[in-house]
């Protein structure tokens, strides 16, 4: 169905069939505007940028791109389109009709899933809100607030299945969406990597790499949901998220060309001659993909999960492309998972498959994470550099699951806790690093542009030309 931009609410949910849904999320409107402009990008309110907008829901034609001012963007409800007689696809009600109402004893597991994934969308927004202050560049200013317009929209999409379905309890928890803050001491964002500060790009890049991959899989994961609704809207976020991962990879990828050629220039791979010249050097680069990679990975929750596998048994949330496992049941299987043995060594247990659904989840990200990482390691190849930037092991300072607190390096090894002590702090971004990245961000505005540490972008948005004005400054 055709997307309705008459109506307050953009929709393509027949809203004005509904009076008083469509009142409900009228009233949550306000709170959303009000939230966007003290919590969303600080300032910029007044700014012309080329954004794209969706004017429908299928695969080919959903962009149209436009200059919007952001309090101007009309965020909307936009669901899939239905496929015909769907059918529940795993768990044990494999087979039968998808639901098109939320099963009363399905109830508080969905509204908790839907509010943990509502939660995400807005706090990455708070997490950004600063940044366009210091952006490289304005095309890089404009995919911010690409990625920043989308998530609030993706909030719009779990909170119109609160409204819609979960009665007074979702229009609370709807509330409850605007309420909790990012790193708020009293009302913290529910997952963890969502407190965390991003306050340089350094960090913004990882995040759209790691942290919105971690959205592409959890989508992934409830678009299998026997939850109709809550699959559609998930399949249709799905298509806008790919762009946020296109910002991260070509994000780093841009700032590891900008290294390699002061490099190049120099002679050197002395990190020190490096930052001297204002490029960042990639040991800093690893240590930044080292903390936003063991963070996500937390995000996919414990190994040995119960919870993981009511939801695969009752259907309410599957495996990312559950249509390429050859069994959809998984009654009997098990799955072999290792975990320190207490005495300073690695075990294994063959848990029930369905409890090990976070962790096969969790296996497929990582095999998607290491796609990008070889490509960035290839331009530090072909450039003729020994050093490469690569992932640490899975198990590495992990604040959830069984490798939780464990005293291991990046390569996976079990080390002696005084010796992790001693060394995690250089595994990770010091305050040396933050204060050098700090000193690098400074606003460039000029079009066509790019601050000292980022090569331009191979190409612009939409086939315009990369010095195109993005945004527009008054
Ligand atoms: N931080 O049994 P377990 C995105 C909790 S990102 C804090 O393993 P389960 C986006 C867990 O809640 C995608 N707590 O849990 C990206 C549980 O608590 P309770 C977001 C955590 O349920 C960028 C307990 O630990 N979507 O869209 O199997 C920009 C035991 O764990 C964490 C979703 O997450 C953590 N990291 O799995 C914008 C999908 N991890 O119940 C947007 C919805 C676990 O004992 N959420 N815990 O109090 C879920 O499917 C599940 O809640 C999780 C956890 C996969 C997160
Ligand atoms: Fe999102
Ligand atoms: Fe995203």
């Amino acid at each position: 169905m055709a997307i309705d931009y008459q109506e307050r609410i953009p929709n393509n949910v027949d809203l004005a069939e509904n009076r008083t849904l469509q009142r409900a999320l009228e009233h949550w409107q306000p709170h959303f505007l009000d939230w966007w402009r003290e919590l969303g990008p600080s300032d910029f309110l007044d700014a012309d940028i080329y954004l794209r907008t969706a004017t429908s829901v299928d695969a080919k034609g959903w962009a149209s791109y436009g200059t919007v001012k952001m309090p101007d963007y009309r965020w909307g409800i936009f669901l899939a389109d239905a496929i015909p007689d769907r059918r529940i696809g795993f768990g044990d009600e494999y087979g039968k009709p998808v639901w098109q109402q939320v099963p009363g004893e399905h109830r508080s597991t969905l509204r908790r899933l839907i509010v943990t994934q509502g939660d995400t969308e807005p706090a990455s927004v708070e997490q950004q809100r600063l940044l366009g202050h210091s952006c490289p560049s304005l095309y890089d200013l404009r995919n911010l607030f690409q990625v920043n317009v989308e998530e609030g929209r993706h909030l719009w999409a779990m909170v119109y299945l609160l409204h819609a379905y979960f009665g007074r309890d979702g229009r609370e928890e709807a509330e409850e969406l605007l309420a909790r803050h990012s790193g708020d001491r009293n009302k913290p964002r529910i997952l963890g990597t969502f407190n965390e500060p991003i306050s340089d790009w350094l960090s913004f890049f990882m995040f759209t790499y790691f942290t919105d991959r971690d959205g592409k899989f959890q989508l992934k994961s409830l678009a299998e949901s026997s939850f109709d609704p809550l699959s559609r809207s998930c399949n249709f976020m799905l298509t806008e998220e790919a762009h946020h991962m296109f910002v991260g990879e070509t994000g780093i990828g841009r700032v590891i060309r900008r290294t390699l050629e002061v490099m190049k220039e120099l002679g050197t791979e002395d990190p020190a001659a490096i930052r001297a010249k204002g490029a960042i050097d990639l040991p800093t680069m690893q240590r930044y993909l080292n903390f936003w990679f063991s963070s996500s990975l937390d995000l996919f929750g414990a190994e040995n999960s119960s919870n993981a596998a009511s939801y695969f048994a009752t259907g309410i949330k599957g495996r990312p492309d559950e249509a390429n496992y050859p069994d959809h049941i998984c009654r009997d299987g098990s799955f072999h998972l290792e975990m320190p043995d207490g005495k300073g060594g690695v075990a294994a247990e063959d848990v029930p498959m369905r409890n090990a659904m976070n962790e096969v989840t969790r296996t497929a990200y990582i095999r998607d994470c290491e796609i990008g990482v070889k490509r960035w390691s290839r331009l530090i190849a072909k450039a003729g550099y020994a050093q490469e930037l690569k992932l640490p092991s899975e198990r590495f300072r992990r604040s959830i699951g069984v490798w939780a607190s464990q005293p291991i390096d990046p390569e996976g090894c079990l080390i002696p806790t005084a010796e992790y002590q001693a060394k995690l702090a250089g595994w990770l971004p010091s305050e040396n690093d933050r204060s050098f990245i700090k000193s690098l961000m400074h606003r460039v505005t000029e079009p066509g542009k790019m601050a000292a540490w980022i090569a331009p972008p191979e190409r612009g948005i939409n086939n315009l030309p990369v010095e195109y004005e993005y945004v527009h400054l008054h």
